[in-house]
């Protein structure tokens, strides 16, 4: 018999190993978690993996830098990550490497796959080459003028000025970034995927439903163009998994990371028996599988990654959840400009619920940027979290601790409005299910706007206790807590920490599918606060940190 509830795997991608998780990507593993915490409340079966990106030239140089083999950078990097990672409350299943035994053994499996049906053809090439360090340099290390707009230090494949992409060897005046030397042109063979032969393949997977539409435009843009071979090999030096029967090849970065979203499913197989690794990745009719990227690695998920699994015969996601990027132009920082802030600093500062709060405000299911206004940021959190929901709960509570005992009534007063809180449901649904989390905390706000009227109206505080009106009162101020229960199940994917402290102050676990019956001839704790206000001197303290 199958369930009714569904099954799904959930994957953020995979920062580097080479430096600190930063605000921007805790918006897309903030915004998967909230996806994530949503479905688990339903009860699906989910699984949240992520993992890190250990691979690549610049990890190998990074660690060069600092004196320690990449694997010791890699390792150190990782436990920062993760600590990071649980700060903010994301409830990862999984948190991998790339560089794991299972990733080298999935990545040789596809490999043979793909040289098995002759997808990989070789290929001889002339790429910069610095002879003052001995290595090829990757595009991204080549710096000179655009050859389009002469612009500049521009990077050796696109020019952030004019928009222009283009090969290294066309750049004016190229210097390579690790010497500051001129590169020399120097041969050198490559593997290449051939992707264009899936031309047709893709263009019907990626109008079957599960892009935004502004992300099908964009990949249509790229198919028009008309794709390339995809180089999957590196020169040595290089810090990544060899590849097989050839001499100093290195599998790109690129290649193997992907391979990480099935490798870090697998190592859950592992600690987790009840698994079945084939159930999720050989065929799609068990499992969902959703990717939540940012807008700048499209390309590799629209285009590589589904020729990569249509070719070694594993399933392809059922949707990618495309975000934009974290903006802080308002952020007036002297030494920082356009460098996010650190999750670490910011931890320092404030709470992980009030980020995520700000985050679920702003978000959409489309791929517009996202600005971090810090001013607007505080007048949120107290706006909506202190004086909205938490101020309700507090001003209701002090009226049933002090005069019941904690006991809420044992009916309601007005059931037609705690019916309307309840339905109010079915649109949260569909907000949390599409990702549309803005507007899951519009609604909340809206709910709470009429419970705190509601109090207004009815001033339990000016009610004289008398034997008619202390059970009025105690009427009154159970709607209070019940809306302010219901309203924090709604929240509770977005306000882990605040929803833990209500449970403990409501006696009672927040359940989507308790919403229904009320809280009614049940104990309260004693309220004790929940959330405290954001000052303007933690701001000071986090631009501190920034600056220093
Ligand atoms: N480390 C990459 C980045 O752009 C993301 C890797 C995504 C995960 O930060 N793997 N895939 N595909
Ligand atoms: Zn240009």
């Amino acid at each position: 018999m199958s369930s009714k509830f569904r099954k799904i795997l959930v994957t953020c991608a995979f920062p580097y190993s080479n430096g600190s998780i930063h605000i921007g990507h805790m918006l897309e593993h903030i915004q998967a978690d909230f996806w994530v915490r949503y479905h688990r409340m339903l009860k699906n079966e989910v699984w949240f993996i992520s993992s890190e990106d250990a691979h690549g030239t610049a990890i190998m140089l990074k660690s060069k830098k600092l004196g320690v083999s990449p694997k010791k950078l890699i390792d150190d990097v990782k436990n920062c990550h993760k600590k990071d990672f649980l700060h903010f409350n994301i409830s990862h299943d999984n948190y991998c490497s790339t560089h794991s035994s299972e990733n080298l053994r999935l990545l040789r499996e596809i490999f043979t796959c793909l040289n098995k049906k002759k997808l990989i053809q070789e290929k001889t090439i002339s790429q910069f080459y610095d002879n003052s360090e001995n290595i090829f340099l990757p595009d991204r290390f080549v710096k000179g003028i655009c050859p389009i707009c002469k612009s500049n230090d521009q990077y050796g494949d696109n020019c952030e000025l004019c928009g222009a992409t283009y090969e290294p060897i066309d750049l004016i005046n190229p210097i390579s970034s690790i010497s500051g030397k001129k590169p020399i042109l120097k041969k050198t063979k490559h593997l290449y995927l051939n992707l264009p032969m899936f031309n047709k393949m893709l263009k019907k997977w990626i109008n079957s439903g599960i892009l935004q539409d502004s992300v099908i435009k964009k990949t249509e843009e790229w198919l028009k163009i008309g794709l390339k071979k995809w180089g999957i090999s590196r020169d040595a030096p290089y810090f990544g998994f060899k590849i097989p029967n050839f001499i100093n090849k290195y599998f790109y970065v690129w290649m193997d990371a992907p391979v990480g979203y099935i490798s870090a499913f697998k190592n859950l197989c592992k600690n987790n028996n009840l698994l079945n690794f084939d159930d999720m990745w050989r065929n799609s009719s068990t499992y969902e599988l959703y990717h939540f990227i940012g807008k700048d690695i499209i390309y590799f998920h629209t285009l590589f990654w589904p020729v990569i699994l249509e070719s070694s015969s594993f399933r392809k996601p059922n949707g990618i959840f495309v975000h934009g990027h974290l903006t802080m132009n308002g952020l007036k920082l002297s030494k920082s400009r356009g460098i996010l802030i650190k999750a670490s600093h910011w931890i320092r500062c404030f709470d992980s619920d009030s980020l995520r709060y700000y985050y679920a405000s702003k978000l959409s299911n489309n791929i517009e940027d996202i600005e971090m206004n810090l001013e607007d940021f505080v007048y949120k959190i107290n706006g909506d979290i202190v004086n909205k929901l938490v101020n309700l709960a507090s001003r209701n509570a002090s009226f049933i601790n002090k005069y019941f005992n904690g006991y809420l009534s044992d009916k309601l007063i007005d059931e037609d409005l705690y019916q309307n809180f309840v339905n109010s449901r079915y649109q949260i649904e569909k907000f949390f299910e599409n990702r549309e989390f803005s507007s899951v905390v519009r609604e909340s706000m809206k709910l709470l706007d009429t419970a705190n009227k509601y109090i207004n109206e009815k001033k339990p505080w000016k009610l004289k206790i008398n034997k008619k009106n202390v059970v009025k009162l105690q009427m009154i101020c159970t709607m209070g807590i019940n809306f302010f229960r219901v309203v924090m199940i709604f929240l509770k994917p977005i306000l882990p920490d605040l929803s833990k402290k209500s449970e403990s102050f409501l006696m009672e676990k927040l359940s989507w599918y308790n919403i229904k019956k009320p809280l009614l001839s049940h104990k309260i704790k004693n309220f004790e606060t929940l959330y405290t206000r954001i000052t303007r001197d933690q701001i000071l303290k986090l631009i501190n940190l920034c600056e220093e």
